[in-house]
């Protein structure tokens, strides 16, 4: 007998729930996304034969509703409580220590460790295993209604995973949803492309995408959701905290892969500084580690404050964010001439560093954030980047405060500034502006590029001014009496730096190209250009079109690079540079177009240093084919972090099995 419609149905919608799964929360998909595409449109073919057996459930309604006039008000069972902070090692351990005087003990606490997520706080009804409801925590008792936008959210299921589980009567379940890093950067670009106000940070984009009234806005962002707590549950029980996770997950929520259980202050401490390593490496933000009691019956007895848990504490990293008052506002002129705003402050302790200037970026940025002189400012310093001026402090405001613009003529060598249209930058025309050359200069003797040890900036600078060096090549025809006559240069000194020079003379054709300082060739970029051309001679000639045709170069490269030798003088400095005895090498051409042609690659497992869709992108521009099953065709399984099934079963065909590291390496990265 033919199937039935419902059975169909059903059917359908199950194994959608679950590649989604494999997709959004395990990060492992099982099969292409062109077999869930299939099964997806299949399943739309058929609820619209039938529109009356939709359900709320069902993966085609994940997006569909219309734009809401408002949110309606979410009155929540329990009260969504926030955390206690601990700013220091000390409050922590004053914590610790309430903990136990609070339950008569000694011994240590068990505690569950979490990274602290910053993104905006949630809950999820799910009734009988579908969910009902999504809510924002609102003030903590009264939330809004944002199911139809929760529901966009790929990570979070519509159904819970019934295979082997107990699928409870009511589980309200707790988490942040977030807004992962690049993809608020990508967010970002895109709006200002539009001409649209960027986000502050994840955190804001978050919450604004969610609070979207028309859910399809929604959609469009790559939300993401970690479960941490939970709300009213009838129809399970748990005993523990961690307990209450892995039964999460075994729904198919998504728990943070960073949980750990802690037992006593010492492997809490351990904790922190371990997420301390790797926080700029997570591909979300996070601002401390949460620490929680693991067992439910002492987190009974602790019992909560009005607004917090006595059994939990947020153990915040130190803040990145300060206030401080901008003093004046200078230009710098950087090795391409662009004019670089930048606030000098009254210095601020900033995470145990002290700073008292930060980038304004551009023109554009001062306007958008309106920054004055005199003003109070947050300024913030973020992992390695230089520390920058996020927003004004409005209410601070005098009247006295100035604007400012950048200058008309350059603050160093008086020539005129454009801003050629469609460019953020305003530049210094005179590329002899001994700002620029001074930058050049330092640029090319630096580390990555000819690494010519012991010429730092101090040195350059006074070269620049004695007009010793005009350009790069220049420092290849200097001497032992020139360099005498330098400050601060004893005959010893000025030995070493002939040394250091002299042994610049052999680095690799990709140095040599990353230190002449073309915009936009990185070192990588660097890399990857000599890498297809071989030699300087094919680089100086190759045409955009040949550029362009490189993996990972792109129309705005080629067209620089291109721009940088068809101009005379940059000629004149290489041919000076091989006067000076800098020797240009050659580099035999890796066939890096069909670098993988005809093979079958599989990924499995988190990818570090990229998205799986990239690395995907990546096989096929090189020729090969990737493909989400492993069978005796597979040539190659790259595995990222947890890597799965897939690993073993490659093992057992007899598949080549790489780590991210090894596939990198063979393709050139
Ligand atoms: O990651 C968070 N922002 C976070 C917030 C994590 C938690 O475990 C939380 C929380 C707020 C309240 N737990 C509670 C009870």
């Amino acid at each position: 007998m033919a199937e039935s419609i419902h059975e169909k149905l059903k059917s359908l919608r199950d194994q959608l729930h679950y590649h989604s799964y494999r997709y959004y929360v395990l990060d492992d998909p099982e099969i292409s996304d062109a077999e869930y595409d299939r099964l997806f449109r299949e399943l739309q073919a058929l609820e619209a034969q039938h529109p009356e057996l939709i359900t709320p459930d069902s993966p085609t309604q994940r997006v569909g509703a219309k734009p809401a006039e408002s949110f309606e008000s979410y009155q929540h069972t329990l009260p969504m409580l926030s955390l206690d902070n601990a700013l220091n090692e000390e409050e922590f351990l004053a914590f610790d220590a309430r903990t136990k005087r609070s339950l008569e003990t000694t011994s240590d606490i068990e505690y569950v460790c979490e990274p602290k997520l910053d993104g905006l706080a949630v809950e999820l009804v799910y009734i009988n295993g579908i969910l009902m409801t999504g809510a924002t925590r609102g003030d903590g008792f009264v939330g809004e209604n944002v199911t139809q936008n929760i529901k966009t959210v790929k990570s979070i299921p519509l159904k819970l995973l019934s295979d082997k589980n107990v699928i409870p009567e009511r589980l309200e379940v707790r988490g942040e949803v977030i807004l992962g890093i690049k993809e608020f950067e990508n967010l970002n670009r895109v709006r200002e492309e539009n001409g649209e106000p960027a986000f502050a940070n994840p955190r804001n984009a978050a919450a604004g995408s969610l609070r979207q009234l028309d859910p399809k806005i929604t959609a469009s962002r790559p939300l993401d959701m970690f479960c941490y707590g939970l709300g009213q549950v009838t129809g399970l029980t748990f005993t523990t905290h961690w307990q209450f996770l892995q039964t999460c997950k075994a729904l198919g929520l998504k728990v943070n892969p960073n949980i750990r259980k802690c037992t006593g202050i010492d492997q809490v401490l351990k904790y922190y500084r371990d997420i301390t390593e790797v926080r700029d490496s997570l591909p979300y933000e996070i601002d401390g580690v949460v620490i929680k009691v693991n067992d439910f019956a002492l987190q009974e007895r602790l019992g909560v404050r009005s607004r917090s848990p006595r059994w939990a504490i947020a153990y915040k990293f130190p803040a990145r964010q300060e206030t401080t008052q901008i003093l004046d506002i200078i230009a710098q002129v950087g090795r391409t001439g662009a004019l670089t705003p930048v606030a000098v402050m009254k210095p601020v302790n900033i995470g145990g560093v002290e700073v008292s200037r930060a980038t304004l970026h551009n023109q554009d940025e001062i306007d958008r954030k309106d920054v004055r002189v005199g003003d109070w400012v947050v300024v913030q310093r973020a992992g390695d980047v230089i520390p920058e001026v996020v927003q004004v402090i409005r209410s601070k405001r005098t009247g006295k405060e100035k604007k400012y613009k950048l200058p008309e003529k350059c603050p160093v060598c008086g020539s005129e500034t454009v801003r050629p249209e469609g460019e953020a930058a305003r530049r210094c025309v005179n590329f002899s502006c001994p700002a620029q050359l001074k930058e050049r200069i330092f640029h090319f003797a630096s580390k990555r590029a000819m690494d010519i040890d012991g010429l730092g900036s101090k040195l350059v600078d006074q070269l620049v001014e004695k007009g010793l060096v005009k350009n790069a090549a220049d420092l290849y025809f200097l001497n032992k009496e020139q360099l005498a006559c330098l400050e601060r240069m004893a005959e010893k000194s000025a030995d070493n730096l002939l040394e250091a020079i002299d042994a610049s003379r052999h680095r690799s054709l990709d140095r040599l190209l990353f230190a002449l300082g073309i915009r936009f060739v990185g070192e990588h970029v660097a890399r990857v250009i000599v890498k297809a051309f071989g030699s300087l001679e094919r680089i100086e000639n190759a045409t955009e079109e040949e550029l362009t045709a490189v993996y990972e170069v792109g129309p705005q490269v080629a067209k620089s690079v291109v721009e940088f030798f068809s101009k005379q003088e940059n000629r004149e400095i290489i041919d000076r540079l091989r006067a000076g005895g800098v020797e240009i090498k050659e580099e035999v051409i890796e066939e890096a177009i069909n670098l993988l042609d005809g093979k079958t690659i599989v990924f499995t497992g988190v990818l570090q240093t990229c998205t799986r869709r990239e690395a995907q992108d990546l096989v096929e521009k090189l020729g090969g084919r990737a493909s989400s099953s492993v069978s005796k065709k597979t040539d190659f399984v790259v595995i990222g972090e947890n890597p799965g099934s897939k690993a073993e079963k490659a093992r057992n065909l007899g598949v080549r099995v790489l780590t991210e590291d090894e596939f990198r390496q063979m393709v050139g990265l």
